[in-house]
């Protein structure tokens, strides 16, 4: 007869070690008793994995035990705010509650090749209960200018001045004349520069001089993606053309630059209704809180908008 115990205060912890004195002395059937804490309501969320083989794990380094939620969902998680309800099935998507005969890392989940040490003691398996992600995706340009929360085409919100299919908040060309916002703002964010007083800042003026010509085709070749680099006499004007009024030459160029931007993911995980089974035993929960991975994506993402018809 063998026994797996939850120890849930001290009088039960007291209760146990006289019992487990029992065992020793006057031994046990067929097998040893084994005790379990479940406790890992003070340990740190844990991750890795790709589409596929996603595994969000915690341990308790005390109790040599660990807890692993691996879901089997092939799509790209973390790139879009979500909240994602994914029910256990015990074998694409499941919970492996493990106690070990000695101290487990996270390479044991994680490497290509896991360490033959140590061995697994007890596994529960969870096939029934259901898991949440709860996604939240930071998107930032880092051009200067400060959120605005507003689907205003003039706000650096949701708003698409360019109609490059980035929202303004992380566009890092606004306007889409191949000059980043950055380069566009001038020495004080507050008050962007608005070279030719037309009441639109350069970074949501596609003709920065007022002279008829689009900065984007003030440039040197059909390919030249950087009206900031043409400069037509520096002896005379030190402006690159697209700020001087005076020279108004045009290649057409309907091309956008490549942009940038960061990507930040938090993620937070539930799990209800977790039934856990082993041969003998069952645990249920109705309530674990995982915990939230802050960062879990902390990306640079370069794509280049496709030109609008
Ligand atoms: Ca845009
Ligand atoms: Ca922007
Ligand atoms: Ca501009
Ligand atoms: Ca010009």
């Amino acid at each position: 007869m063998c026994y797996f115990v939850f120890l849930e205060n001290t009088a039960m912890k007291k209760y146990f070690f006289i019992l487990v004195l029992s065992a020793l002395v006057y031994g046990c059937d067929d097998g040893d008793i084994i005790y379990t804490s479940f406790n890992f309501s003070n340990v740190d969320l844990q991750f890795c994995g790709d589409p596929g083989d996603y595994l969000f794990f915690k341990i308790n380094d005390a109790a040599n035990e660990s807890l692993a939620l691996q879901l089997g969902t092939t799509e790209e998680l973390f790139l879009v705010s979500d909240t994602l309800a994914i029910s256990l099935d015990g074998t694409t998507n499941v919970v492996h509650f493990r106690s070990f005969n000695g101290t487990v890392s996270a390479d044991y989940f994680c490497d290509n090749i896991p360490p033959t040490t140590p061995d697994v003691a007890t596994d529960f398996i969870g096939s029934d209960g259901e898991s949440t992600l709860f996604i939240t995706t930071v998107f930032d340009d880092n051009d200067g200018i400060p959120f605005d929360n507003s689907f205003d085409i003039l706000g650096e919100g949701f708003g698409d001045f360019d109609e490059d299919g980035l929202p303004n908040f992380y566009d890092y060309d606004d306007d889409g004349d191949n000059v980043p916002t950055a380069n566009e703002i001038g020495e004080d964010p507050d008050n962007p520069r608005d070279f030719d007083g037309d009441g639109f800042p350069d970074y949501l003026d596609e003709d920065d001089d007022n002279d008829g010509v689009l900065t984007r085709y003030e440039v040197s070749s059909e390919t030249d993606l950087n009206p900031l680099d043409n400069i037509f006499d520096p002896s005379v004007n030190p402006n690159p053309d697209y700020l001087n009024p005076d020279i108004h030459n045009e290649i057409i160029v309907d091309v956008f630059r490549s942009h940038s931007y960061n990507l930040k993911t938090d993620v937070r995980v539930i799990i209800e209704n977790l039934v856990l089974i082993s041969e003998t035993e069952q645990i249920t929960r109705e309530f674990l809180n995982m915990g939230t991975l802050v960062d879990i994506v902390n990306t640079d993402i370069a794509i280049t908008p496709p030109f609008p018809d």
